[in-house]
């Protein structure tokens, strides 16, 4: 067992559709700093799957004549799929419809109400069943329709049980100011402050309908509203993970609470930012440490919607290409805090670009020298460039990773690329042909290749299988990044032994 814990999270998705390519986006965000944690040394949870008790997945359900249970089942299982054709390494699955996530909800709100948050109240208010949100009059557009989903709220007046958030004011604010990387980008930190500042009121965390859902233990004739059920389905993984069937094994996996980081994307990032660190305060539990809020990807400039027929389907979209092209795409065309229209012709110009012709070429390029020179190459890496290599492996690790910045990460392992291919055209190894420069030779391919194992440790984390591939066509045995116990200063500064013995096929075909 590992002493370094990290646990991060997606949001849970809601069932009423399989998942397009904005889910994809936030999952894949996830995985690639799940990989980076692992390689790291820590000992990764890593938790997701689905919202169910959604009035929307009812709604489908009766839509689709299906027994509502039945609806769930089909739909976890068409979810998941998705989840492992993408190969999201998740540790941790969960569907709040369990009997576990059911158990623990009703403690944390009998707590709650135990401490003195949750009272009873009326509700009149306007309810989006699209965003299974309470909206305000000036939340709407001119029509009255809610804007995000352009249908007619409904009006609810009834009485029911609160979250009185407003205790929780000036306890945030003071919250934020001790950690001012609590939500990354800052520019989303910026818009919850401000959020914060107008006005925190106090919300309705049950309904009084018989409706779908997880029953209010303080009150069995109302169901629990769904978003105060589904926040604490983080917590719900660590105190009662599934480690073997359905077993409920309590406190097990609570050494990895707080988490770490939620992924989340910028339309649910007030319920993360805002709600959430209240509701676990008061019901006495730690607040997760960040919060990495994601921009919006529209088609053709539109929100993605079934009915408009522009969802683009991330597994279609990645066995058409690549996984490898739909991650570089969603991660390097636009930063984090940005929204951005997808394009398939920039993911292949992209691909084409930064994969098949900078990395293929360079690849070949040396290739086809050391398979000229001898199998096996062992030297010294030139000092001309070795201050390159540490400057990357520092920038790398302790700054760019470590604060979730992978567009500037990968941006910049590519940019290394271009000290490479000048490190080449002014050593041209290529002229070297006399007995009396073998060594320079030997030593300027060892270096090239030491400085392409580097790259390969970096992009791993994106690219796991390409550059698993690729260090083992150079003879290393890193069979497996993630399970190993190196670190990735230890995998960095490793002296290795390289073997090229074949020519390979081209690691990235041009597209
Ligand atoms: O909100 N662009 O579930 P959901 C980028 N169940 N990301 C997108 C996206 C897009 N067009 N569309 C969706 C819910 N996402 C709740 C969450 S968590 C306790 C409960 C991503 O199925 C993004 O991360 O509507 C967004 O926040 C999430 O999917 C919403 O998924």
């Amino acid at each position: 067992m590992k002493d370094k814990k990290f646990y991060i999270t997606t949001p849970i998705y809601y069932t009423n559709w399989v998942p397009h390519i904005g889910h994809a986006y936030s999952s894949l965000v996830a995985d690639v700093i799940a990989r980076y944690k692992r390689i790291d040394g820590f000992d990764v949870k890593f938790s997701t799957w689905v919202d169910e008790n959604s009035q929307k997945a009812l709604l489908k359900a009766q839509d689709l004549w299906m027994n509502i249970v039945d609806y769930l089942d089909m739909m976890a299982t068409k979810h998941q799929a998705v989840w492992d054709w993408l190969n999201i390494s998740y540790t941790d699955f969960i569907r709040t419809t369990e009997p576990r996530h059911h158990k623990f909800v009703q403690e944390v709100i009998q707590k709650t109400f135990e401490a003195w948050f949750i009272k009873k109240g009326n509700y009149e208010w306007l309810y989006c069943i699209g965003c299974e949100s309470f909206k305000k009059v000036e939340d709407l557009n001119t029509d009255w329709l809610c804007p995000d989903h352009l249908t007619k709220p409904e009006i609810i007046k009834e009485e029911n049980y609160f979250f009185e958030l407003s205790k929780f004011q000036e306890k945030l604010e003071k919250f934020y100011e001790e950690n001012p990387n609590f939500t990354i980008p800052n520019n989303r930190f910026n818009e919850m402050k401000t959020f914060l500042k107008e006005w925190l009121e106090d919300f309705s965390i049950s309904r009084n309908k018989k409706l779908f859902g997880i029953p209010f233990p303080i009150d069995k004739e109302q169901v629990t509203y769904v978003w105060y059920d589904a926040l604490f389905n983080y917590l719900t993984v660590c105190k009662y993970p599934v480690k073997s069937g359905l077993s409920i094994s309590p406190d097990l996996d609570m050494d990895f609470w707080p988490a770490d980081l939620h992924v989340v994307g910028k339309e649910i990032a007030r319920f993360h930012v805002i709600y959430w660190p209240a509701m676990l305060e008061a019901a006495g539990y730690e607040k997760p440490k960040n919060v990495l809020v994601t921009g919006f990807i529209t088609v053709d400039w539109q929100k993605i919607w079934k009915s408009l027929g522009n969802a683009i389907d991330p597994v279609e979209f990645s066995a058409k290409y690549s996984r490898d092209l739909m991650l570089l795409y969603l991660l390097t065309a636009f930063p984090i805090w940005n929204d951005w229209d997808f394009s398939e012709e920039q993911a292949v110009f992209m691909y084409n670009a930064k994969l098949a012709n900078n990395l293929g070429n360079l690849l070949n390029r040396f290739l086809v020298l050391s398979l000229k020179i001898w199998g096996k190459i062992q030297w010294k890496i030139d000092d001309k460039i070795s201050y390159n290599i540490s400057q990357l492996t520092s920038w790398y690790d302790s700054i760019r990773m470590n604060s979730y910045d992978l567009k500037q990460t990968l941006d910049k392992v590519f940019l290394f690329w271009d000290i490479l291919n000048k490190y080449l055209d002014d050593t041209k190894p290529w002229n070297l042909k006399d007995e009396s420069q073998l060594e320079e030779l030997i030593n300027i391919l060892y270096t090239l290749w030491e400085w392409l194992r580097i790259m390969a440790i970096c992009l791993y984390p994106f690219f796991y299988d390409k550059m698993w591939e690729l260090l083992n066509r150079i003879w290393l045995n890193y069979w497996d990044l993630e399970k190993c116990d190196l670190n990735f200063n230890e995998l960095f500064n490793k002296t290795e032994t390289f073997t090229i013995k074949e020519k390979w096929e081209a690691l990235y075909p041009r597209i």
